[in-house]
């Protein structure tokens, strides 16, 4: 059987990291696309030779020309610009949708049967115009956001409780903003609801709030310390987990930015909302009981990525 094609658009921070993961991992051969030349190039060759040493067998190779992502069985997009400290992710709105037009149109052009993981920000708003600047079909495209934001969720409550992350089941919903939901109702520690662990721990109900907001500020964090760039290991880690669930046909059911249509009272919008991953691609929306505090977090969520989605529709007028 050929191996599989990882096409990852965009060769920077997070476009290397995914390479050299989806390399390890022998996920298939890679190609990397980027606008800068020479640098895709470089780094499929510098990737290439930790083949020997890890031992993996993956042919990276490097490219300019969207005529190279031909056959791809998965796309992964980080094309356009990270945040600086003190923005925030909707400050990249017009120059990054600039970026997903011609991404879009590259890959309905090249590579119109992939599935394809959007990872640019502003997240939620950026995937809708992708998707319909590539005119796939809404189960092929789907955006990163909810796996990475549960992580750093699980990340900061297994520190707080001093147990293994392997044990905390966090979960994120909403849009991929300072607005994004953390529901803690839903999150446990193998089955122990949160609230009750954080009893037995005598972990205060303010403690576990500070954990929320440190969860929703957690990407902007790390731009203040990194100075230059943002995050890019544990995004990576997480569209490769999304990308595996789509090979492998795994039917996991992660929170992503996935299209939602008549579920959560939601006519026709990207946001985040745990999703059945498999062969199909987005397969099926899971919609679970919210509390009424809960829905009116997601309302005012959903109701952000509206007005980015409006702004893009101001911005360029293909977009309806
Ligand atoms: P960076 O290292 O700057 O890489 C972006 C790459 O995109 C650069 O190599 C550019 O040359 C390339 N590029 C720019 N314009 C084009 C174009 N038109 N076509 C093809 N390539 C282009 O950034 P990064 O890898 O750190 O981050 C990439 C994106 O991911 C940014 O928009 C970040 O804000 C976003 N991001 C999202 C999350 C989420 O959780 C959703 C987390 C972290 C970063």
């Amino acid at each position: 059987m050929a191996r599989k094609i990882i096409a990852l658009i965009g060769s920077g921070m997070i476009g290397g990291t995914l390479a050299h993961l989806a390399a390890k991992k022998e996920m298939g051969d890679i190609v990397l696309f980027d606008i800068a030349e020479g640098m895709p190039q470089g780094k499929a060759l510098d990737l290439s030779q930790c083949g020997p040493v890890e031992g993996f067998d993956a042919r990276i190779t490097g490219t300019n020309d969207y005529a190279d992502i031909a056959g791809a069985d998965v796309i992964i997009v980080t094309a356009g610009v990270p945040r600086k400290p003190g923005m925030s992710r909707d400050d990249l709105l017009g120059i990054n949708l600039k970026v997903m037009k011609q991404v879009g149109e590259g890959i309905k052009a090249n590579a119109p049967d992939a599935f394809v993981i959007c990872i640019t920000n502003p997240l939620d708003a950026m995937v809708w115009a992708l998707r319909e600047f590539s005119g796939l079909p809404h189960n092929k495209v789907v955006g990163m956001a909810g796996v990475l934001d549960s992580a750093r969720f699980a990340t900061f409550l297994a520190w707080e409780f001093d147990v293994s992350v392997k044990d905390v089941n966090a979960f994120v919903l909403g849009g991929h903003g300072d607005t994004m939901v953390p529901v803690t109702s839903y999150t446990t520690i193998n089955g122990i609801p949160v609230k009750d662990f954080a009893k037995i721990k005598g972990v205060s109900e303010d403690r576990i709030d500070a954990i929320v907001d440190r969860t929703r500020k957690g990407g902007g964090e790390i731009v203040g310390l990194l100075g230059n760039g943002s995050a890019y290991y544990a995004p990576a880690t997480s569209a490769i987990a999304m990308a595996e669930a789509y090979l492998g046909d795994q039917k996991r059911v992660l929170p992503c930015a996935s299209y939602v249509e008549g579920k959560y009272g939601l006519d026709g919008l990207y946001v985040g909302v745990p999703t059945v991953i498999g062969a199909g691609g987005t397969e099926e929306v899971i919609e679970i009981d919210l509390s009424d505090e809960e829905k009116s977090n997601l309302k005012v969520s959903t109701d952000a990525v509206e007005e980015l989605l409006e702004a893009c529709k101001g911005l360029d007028s293909s977009l309806t």
